[in-house]
């Protein structure tokens, strides 16, 4: 590996789908990229009230001034942060060719790659956070109603490339990446909210089952796959609102997760 890429300092949380595809970057790109990982974050009670809050190891509070992961530290005084920055950044520095980038050299792609990530990002991942975390069965109906949207968006897109993922050539993309790790956690949602939340088998997201399979089957995303039952009692929490994280709270002021907004974040 050339000398002058930086070894980066990854600060994650096991739980977190954000982390997840920087996770998923830094594999692709195994052996031309370095990493350590750090969990960063996780849960802690604070008195004797019932809700859950986020510790924060002090080099995430400084390395990134809304202290989310996934926050890179590169040399011990630089950083990147926000997932779909992560994952570009990652595949930059990687000096991979062809068809081993996430984000295509041709502009035209790599444009495309950077408008569809954005949408699936809003349409497929955080509609996820309003079924958790809304406590009224209608308004979670509705969230769960725009993430199917969102799906059926994304598989009528993987339509137009010879598949099975959103690049032509079978290229694995930061759009990919961008949905694999909310596509894996969506058994979440059947097991919380009831079998009407079940991603259902119907012909408009055809496309998007065959994209799942193919991407569940990946190296990279098999041995980077959280266990199942830990994470259920993890997401748990959002489940029953004892939540209190940035995101949680965003959903419960009525806003987005992509809409967070530190300004206005209160516990
Ligand atoms: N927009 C951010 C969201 C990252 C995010 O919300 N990460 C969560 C963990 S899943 C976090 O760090 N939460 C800390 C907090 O809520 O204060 C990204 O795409 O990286």
């Amino acid at each position: 590996m050339a000398a002058t890429i930086p070894k980066i300092r990854f600060l994650t949380a096991w739980f977190c789908p954000y982390a997840h595809r920087a996770t998923l970057a830094l594999e692709h790109h195994r052996g031309r990229v370095e990493y350590e990982s750090v969990e960063a974050l996780g849960w802690q009670k604070n008195n004797d009230d019932e809700w859950y809050y986020h510790w924060k190891s002090d080099e995430l509070k400084q390395m990134n001034p809304s202290a989310l992961v996934p926050t890179f530290v590169l040399e011990g005084y630089r950083s990147v942060y926000e997932s779909l920055v992560c994952m570009d950044y990652v595949d930059a520095i990687s000096q991979a060719t062809g068809t081993s980038r996430l984000v295509p050299e041709d502009p035209y792609w790599a444009a495309q790659c950077r408008i569809w990530s954005d949408k699936v990002n809003r349409e497929c991942c955080s509609p996820y956070y309003g079924v958790l975390v809304r406590q009224d069965d209608t308004e979670r109906r509705e969230h769960f109603e725009n993430l199917l949207s969102g799906l059926r968006r994304f598989s009528k897109q993987l339509a137009q490339t010879d598949g099975p993922v959103f690049l032509p050539g079978g290229q694995l993309s930061v759009v990919d990446l961008t949905l694999v790790p909310w596509a894996f956690r969506f058994y979440v949602l059947e097991h919380y909210r009831g079998p009407k939340f079940a991603i259902p088998s119907e012909p408009e997201l055809e496309h998007y089952r065959q994209w799942y399979d193919h991407v569940m089957n990946l190296d990279s995303v098999k041995r980077t796959l959280p266990d199942k039952d830990r994470y259920l009692e993890h997401i748990c929490k959002y489940a029953d609102g004892s939540a209190r994280s940035k995101v949680a709270n965003a959903v419960r002021r009525g806003v987005a997760a992509h809409d967070l907004d530190d300004e206005k974040d209160e516990f």
